[in-house]
């Protein structure tokens, strides 16, 4: 047994699901149904749902979390998150978070939306649950680009990038420019903790459950607001590969959005 591999076994919880004499080393998150997911293979979607789903599992949260579905790829999520979850009208997340978190504070709400829901048709609900400093969590996809409906243009889309509708690439001067909803929002005062991290390698996976947990904690620790952007790939939309669309990510994306932390409640803290 390699230093790597006794280093797993002597992690490893014994699971009803190994066989005899088997050591089960990865499995499901209980946060998450045994429903396949309903994403393009390579999508950065279903990665964002194991994150999550783990943290709701090392938070040992699962039976007071209540998730709110919005509209887009992500719509079905409700069926994959084995948490109470709500389906909310586009955009509309951060309104029905608010009432369910108003109306059970020990719960711990979270919003999953992508840019087109969050950034475009629901970009005032975001804006003011951030400005009431309401105490939900954000997770939010940017993949620059509408998913669902096949490719169109939105807020975030590259300058230059094409899309359906925008088909010789963005341009400012008819459409205006990518919106950093995360750097705006961690400007307001209700706003604990904004950050953006990525999904295009390991390493940055990782980061990216590092941001999810501070969010994740900064609501139940009863502090304000929490978002955490996620740059992730459309390959069937940006018609690449899912490496190149992660290689894309890399390349041009973080240089239009940068990763890092924003405003964090716990800055200075001892860890
Ligand atoms: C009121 C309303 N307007 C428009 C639509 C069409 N629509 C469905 S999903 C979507 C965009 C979703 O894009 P995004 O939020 O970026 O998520 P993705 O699919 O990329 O994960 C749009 C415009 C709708 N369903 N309802």
């Amino acid at each position: 047994m390699t230093d790597a591999t006794a280093d797993v076994a002597a992690k490893t919880i014994p699971t009803p699901g190994a066989g005899e004499g088997q050591t089960l080393i990865f499995d499901r998150p209980r946060s998450l149904t045994d429903k396949a997911f309903t994403y393009c293979p390579g999508c950065g979607h279903g990665v964002a749902h194991r994150l999550l789903a783990e943290l709701i599992d090392e938070f040992g949260i699962q039976d007071r979390t209540i998730g709110m579905a919005s509209v887009g790829c992500s719509v079905f999520n409700y069926e994959n998150f084995d948490v109470d979850m709500l389906s909310c009208a586009h955009g509309r997340a951060p309104a029905s978070a608010t009432g369910a978190k108003r109306v059970y504070p020990d719960a711990f709400v979270f919003t999953y939306q992508g840019d087109g829901d969050l950034a475009s048709i629901g970009s005032a609900e975001i804006l003011h649950a951030a400005n009431r400093g309401e105490r939900i969590t954000v997770i939010f996809i940017n993949n620059a680009i509408y998913g669902m409906t096949g490719g169109q243009l939105a807020p975030t889309t590259l300058v230059g990038m094409k899309a359906t509708t925008a088909p010789k690439g963005r341009q400012p001067e008819l459409t205006g420019y990518p919106i950093h909803i995360t750097e705006l929002l961690a400007q307001l005062p209700g706003v604990a903790f904004s950050a953006r991290g990525s999904l295009h390698d390991l390493a940055n996976v990782h980061k990216t459950k590092g941001y999810m947990k501070k969010a994740m904690k900064a609501q139940l620790d009863g502090h304000g607001f929490s978002i955490v952007e996620i740059l992730s790939n459309c390959n069937s939309n940006w018609k690449m590969t899912p490496q190149d669309s992660n290689q894309w990510i890399a390349a041009e994306m973080v240089k239009e959005f940068p990763l890092g932390v924003f405003k964090d409640v716990y800055a200075g803290a001892k860890a």
